[in-house]
């Protein structure tokens, strides 16, 4: 019997699971992959612990996507991870935390009305980083030819400390996702996989944004993902350093702060329901 608690950030799911008392997560990557199932399980697009800190921070934060692998990172996630400590704490708001993860520390900071600002580090952009064989390792990749499912696509890669390998294209609607999503997540110039993302550009405060998630496929937003968007809309000219990213699940806010070149993400999360998981 496993207690646990539900959470989603525009609709991207997560099962949140105090494991305060451990450093390792209480819960198997295979155990993960059942709890997240629609059908047989709670369902959700992953599987998120709060673990004691590490090197000085609140807490540690580590995830299992819905197929079992584990990311380095979910902006979405951490909001839900953020207003679910404010929560186990007893915590009024404004509360901030430093976060230990996969991608280095991470500062979500409870606001007034509810909704979390998350300061998500600098991007990495180069080749190795990513990591990507799509240019040479310390190179950055913009606007690269790629040719997926008989088509040549122009990419640009972004590290939110998880791949991301972002597309503009004319309308969002028209990409047939899941069926070009697995060969992009797939394709032997990502050595670790990764997130995939076609941009739609409204204006160059706004943009729309469709994503195939690593490890999870169609999500209803990607925070990491929306991140990504910006940075790629920044570094060829598309859009201003800070847009509205409206993804199928709702809108966040992102900005590429030129004083610090670190991404500030607001956004919500909410808390949906608490139970007892008693599947095996
Ligand atoms: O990098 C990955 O494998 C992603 N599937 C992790 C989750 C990212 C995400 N949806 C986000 O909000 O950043 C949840």
């Amino acid at each position: 019997m496993t207690k646990f608690h539900k959470y989603h950030g525009l609709g991207n799911d997560f099962i949140l699971i105090d494991n305060r008392q451990q450093s390792e997560p209480i819960i198997s990557q295979e155990q993960a992959v059942k709890m997240c199932d629609r059908h047989l399980g709670i369902g959700a697009d992953g599987v998120i612990f709060v673990l004691p800190g590490q090197a000085g921070t609140d807490y540690t934060m580590r995830i299992f996507n819905s197929d079992g692998s584990e990311p380095q990172m979910c902006g979405n996630g951490i909001r839900c991870f953020a207003k679910f400590i404010a929560l186990l704490e007893g915590k009024t708001t404004p509360t901030s935390y430093q976060i230990h993860t996969l991608a280095g520390v991470i500062k979500p900071e409870i606001t007034a009305n509810g909704e979390v600002t998350v300061d998500m580090g600098k991007p990495r952009l180069l080749a190795q980083e990513i990591p990507t064989t799509l240019g040479g390792v310390d190179q950055q990749v913009i606007e690269q030819a790629l040719d997926v499912a008989g088509k040549t696509w122009f990419v640009t890669c972004v590290s939110m400390g998880n791949p991301h390998c972002l597309t503009f294209v004319d309308q969002v609607a028209n990409i047939a996702l899941e069926q070009i999503g697995p060969l992009f997540e797939n394709n032997p110039v990502f050595p670790e996989r990764t997130n995939t993302e076609f941009i739609e550009v409204v204006n160059r405060q706004y943009l729309k944004m469709r994503v195939w998630e690593r490890g999870a496929g169609i999500t209803l937003a990607c925070g990491t993902g929306a991140c990504a968007s910006l940075v790629a809309g920044v570094l060829t000219n598309r859009c201003d350093r800070s847009a509205t990213v409206e993804l199928p699940g709702g809108c966040l806010q992102i900005t590429w702060s030129e004083a610090d070149q670190r991404i500030y993400m607001t956004g919500p999360a909410e808390f949906v329901f608490t139970g007892e998981y008693q599947g095996s």
